[in-house]
């Protein structure tokens, strides 16, 4: 008996325990680690425990209805319980939430700092340009680094179908549609790394269609963005047979390397691809294996991914590839 009991307050548990899970770590919008995110969640928050009072005022008086009372309401009483508990307390309730969500708002339409980001959705990936002022664009993807304690300003586009630009932990989601370009400011409230996702169907590998974000310190961002926008290291002699087989079998007609004669603009930018801790848009860690993997079977991990797989060369050539792009830090 006792034991049944226990289970089944484990078992009741359960689905909260689920919830719960959810409610932390790199992905979530309960754990924001931006001011819009912070802004998001207080809302959330405000609306919950609003409707969780107005919830348990309403069970209680019709349980009070139910069970308590003995003789019918009188016409008066009646009509007053209409009147307060069904028009006024809650047009009082929903407009007080309204005022506070309407007065969120302008704060997140403020604008952005200096820096601009285009992130252009892809089929099943992201295109990162950085304007930095005064600088020169600098070409990324599938991957962000931003810094602490500043308003970023995103200009969001796409070319194919509609994306949704959402990373949880640092704010609200917008949509990428044919044909505009949307803006979206988010300020990072502090260090870490955080994961973002397409929240749009766009296609059979919408699912796998993620990004990762890394927030730094303001100086080690400038650091990044300089190694970021100069070409790729000198190739190392071990790897200067994965160059060739690169430039030999076509990559570079979809991918650029900049500082070699790759010049492609149809994939992601591959210049630095060693820096990025993931690759085919967040799905896979970024090892020599994975690599390997993704060049060989492109068309079986990622369906409908408009690279072609290279299933057909020989295996020593993927690995030498795999090897040189492990060497673009
Ligand atoms: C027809 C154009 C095309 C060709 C040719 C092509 N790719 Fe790609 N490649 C893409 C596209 C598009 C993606 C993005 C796929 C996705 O994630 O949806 C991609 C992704 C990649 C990625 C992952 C990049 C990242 O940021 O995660 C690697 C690595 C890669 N390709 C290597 C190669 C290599 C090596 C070759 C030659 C053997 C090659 N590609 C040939 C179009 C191409
Ligand atoms: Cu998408």
């Amino acid at each position: 008996m006792e034991q049944r009991t226990v289970t089944g307050r484990a078992m009741r548990a359960m689905p909260l325990a689920g919830l719960l899970t959810g409610c932390g770590g790199v992905q979530s919008a309960l754990d924001p680690a931006g001011f819009e995110a912070e802004q998001v969640a207080r809302l959330f928050w405000a609306m919950l425990i609003a409707s969780g009072v107005i919830w348990v005022l309403v069970l209680g008086l019709a349980s009070y209805a139910a069970r308590r009372r003995g003789q019918p309401w009188s016409q008066q009483g009646a009509s007053r319980l209409i009147v307060w508990a069904g028009a006024v307390v809650p047009t009082l309730l929903l407009a007080v939430l309204l005022f506070y969500g309407l007065r969120l708002m302008p704060e997140l339409r403020a604008p952005g700092g200096p820096l601009r980001v285009h992130v252009e959705g892809e089929q099943f990936w992201w295109r990162v340009r950085y304007h930095p002022p005064g600088g020169a664009p600098v070409e990324s993807a599938n991957a962000l680094v931003l810094p602490v304690g500043q308003r970023v300003e995103f200009s969001l586009s796409t070319r194919d179908v509609i994306h949704s630009f959402w990373v949880p932990a640092l704010g609200g989601k917008m949509d990428m549609i044919p044909g505009r370009t949307n803006r979206l400011v988010l300020e990072p409230t502090r260090t870490g790394e955080f994961r973002g996702a397409c929240a749009e169907l766009c296609g059979a590998s919408h699912a796998l269609m993620a990004f990762t974000v890394r927030v730094v310190e303001p100086a080690e961002f400038e650091a990044w963005l300089a190694r970021e926008a100069a070409p790729a290291a000198a190739v190392e002699p071990a790897a200067q047979a994965g160059e060739a087989a690169f430039l030999a079998n076509g990559c570079g007609a979809c991918h650029s390397v900049r500082g070699t004669a790759a010049r492609g603009d149809i994939g992601p930018d591959l210049t630095h691809l060693a820096s990025r801790p993931t690759i085919g848009a967040g799905i896979l860690e970024n090892s020599a294996e994975n690599r390997a993997a993704f060049i060989a079977r492109v068309d079986q991990i990622k369906p409908s991914a408009r690279m072609p797989a290279y299933g057909t060369l020989p295996e020593t050539e993927i690995a030498a590839i795999a090897a040189w792009l492990g060497t673009l830090r």
